[in-house]
């Protein structure tokens, strides 16, 4: 990880604080319409559920201009949750907020998020929560679900594990859930979920990788933190929160520079980790921690019609480096189904008043629709000849994982251009649920999670006929400091 450059007002403040056995991180960015409600229900967790250790809170900004910060500072005093609770903690709540330093230049989620680490890693606590600033639906038991693990179950990692509607979520959902199953054999069901629970050894265990880039500075962090763990050798585990209600993103419109970020950060660790995955074959179960529950997550617009707009657009700007990157049967697969995807999406535009088609003109965003904006069903209705395969999307991934092991593959060029195929892909995928139930969907996202693991031997084939045989670019990470897992 790149020097420690914390500021002079986080040195006081650490000195301030001393030691803490528990902490939360709750990293912001212009989130002072919702934090409040993070803080207290944080607040409230750790009083709740932990008043005998002595607690932390600890807002990492980027600076917001929108009053985050005073936000955190400000909204009820901490000894309100002991009159809301009747508990009465041993200990009193410190809770901090403070401004980040950036990484190497690069600010986003991930700056944030380490010096965060740093603090936890100076105060010598023994698990860390980090929960995300947008959130609706975290309530105090979130805190309890996960600390628990590593405060009494022994575990090291926990993930979050939670109701998502069914269009929301999709990096997880194509991407980092299938991938990061088939590769290293966890099934842990949102390893960017964003809220989770480490222990004081995995912090540790994070401060000292050197394998920190500008994408894990931003929102590579997730998938960073999540491999880190999981390489690390660290027992890990889930936590049932219920439902994610958060600032919801439609894929199309919101979700491009993120998925640079995050699939540009697995694919390099897929490269550098190659002798923890070579060997593994098939995926088993990660136990899951929490009462089950029932919760139906409020449902998201997805603009089906710009997403395959753009998956043609793509076939036509991209196309040189389609075929540099993907081998020759995975390139024509991609370029027939982009050559659906033009004339359906513009049909469709058509039929549904949309003047001159075209991406700028269907509904978009995540709110609801207008009138004068076709919902996700209107559309998809119009889609619905459109199928891209799980078989062909998983050989796609897994050509990434073997360019980006060439010496000095341009992981960020080859990346960007597979955004337009994603869209292609998450195109299909809703088109396709647009009938079916929550729990439908995610058979899907099964189905082809278990593709992954099929299609496993292509990727070492092609890995082996590559000649790649050992851990590439990046010294092999430290010995783990923690148990291994089962
Ligand atoms: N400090 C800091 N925090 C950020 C930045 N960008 C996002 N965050 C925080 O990171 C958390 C997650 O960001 P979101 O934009 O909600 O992304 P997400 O929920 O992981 O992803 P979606 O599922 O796409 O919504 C929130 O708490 C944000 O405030 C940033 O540039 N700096
Ligand atoms: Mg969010």
């Amino acid at each position: 990880m790149p020097a420690t450059t914390l500021t002079p007002a986080i040195r006081d403040q650490i000195a301030r604080l001393g030691r803490a056995d528990i902490m939360v991180g709750i990293p912001s960015f212009k989130n002072a319409a919702t934090i409040g409600y993070v803080v207290r229900a944080a607040q409230a967790g750790l009083v709740q559920y932990f008043p005998d250790l002595r607690p932390v809170l600890v807002n990492s900004d980027a600076g917001s201009p929108d009053g985050t910060q005073r936000v955190v500072v400000e909204t009820e005093p901490p000894d309100y949750i002991e009159k809301i609770l009747l508990v009465r903690p041993a200990n009193r709540l410190e809770r901090v907020s403070l401004t980040y330093p950036e990484v190497d230049g690069t600010g986003g989620k991930g700056a944030a998020l380490r010096t965060i680490f740093e603090i936890a890693a100076a105060l010598e606590v023994h698990a860390l929560v980090v929960v995300d600033s947008d959130l609706r639906s975290i309530i105090p038991e979130w805190i309890e679900l996960l600390a628990g693990p590593i405060m009494k179950g022994g575990y090291d990692f926990v993930a979050p594990l939670y109701a998502r509607y069914k269009y929301d979520g999709t990096i997880t959902n194509t991407v980092t859930y299938p991938l990061t199953r088939a590769l290293y054999g966890h099934r842990i069901r949102q390893p960017i979920g964003g809220d989770f629970g480490v222990s004081g050894d995995v912090v540790r265990h994070y401060l000292e990788q050197d394998n920190w880039t500008p994408d894990v500075s931003r929102f590579g962090i997730d998938i960073w933190m999540t491999t880190a763990a999981l390489t690390g050798g660290f027992a890990v585990c889930q936590a049932r929160l219920g439902a994610k209600v958060h600032d919801p993103k439609d894929p199309g419109s919101d979700l491009g520079p993120m998925f640079r970020q995050v699939v540009g950060t697995i694919l390099r660790l897929a490269v550098q980790h190659s002798s923890a995955w070579l060997s593994i074959r098939g995926s088993h179960d990660v136990p899951a921690y929490g009462f089950e529950r029932i919760q139906d997550p409020p449902p998201l617009q997805v603009n089906t019609i710009r997403l395959l707009t753009e998956f043609h657009l793509g076939s036509l700007t991209s196309s040189g480096t389609w075929s540099e990157m993907l081998a020759p049967a995975t390139y024509e697969a991609v370029m027939t189904l982009a050559a659906e995807a033009g004339p359906l999406a513009e049909a469709a535009s058509r039929r549904l008043g949309l003047v001159g088609g075209g991406p700028d003109h269907g509904g978009s965003g995540a709110g609801g629709n207008t009138d004068a904006q076709p919902s996700t069903d209107q559309m998809s209705a119009e889609l619905a000849g459109f199928h891209f395969p799980d078989d062909v999307w998983a050989r796609v991934i897994y050509d990434l994982v073997v360019v980006a092991a060439r010496p000095n593959a341009p992981v960020e060029r080859l990346v960007a251009a597979l955004v337009p195929i994603y869209f292609g892909r998450v195109g299909s995928f809703v088109i396709e649920n647009r009938g079916l139930t929550t729990d439908q969907a995610e058979d899907r996202v099964e189905r082809q999670a278990r593709e992954f693991e099929l299609l496993k031997p292509y990727l070492i084939d092609r890995w082996t006929v590559e000649g790649v045989s050992a851990d590439r670019d990046v010294p092999a990470p430290a010995a783990a400091a923690g148990r291994p897992t089962a």
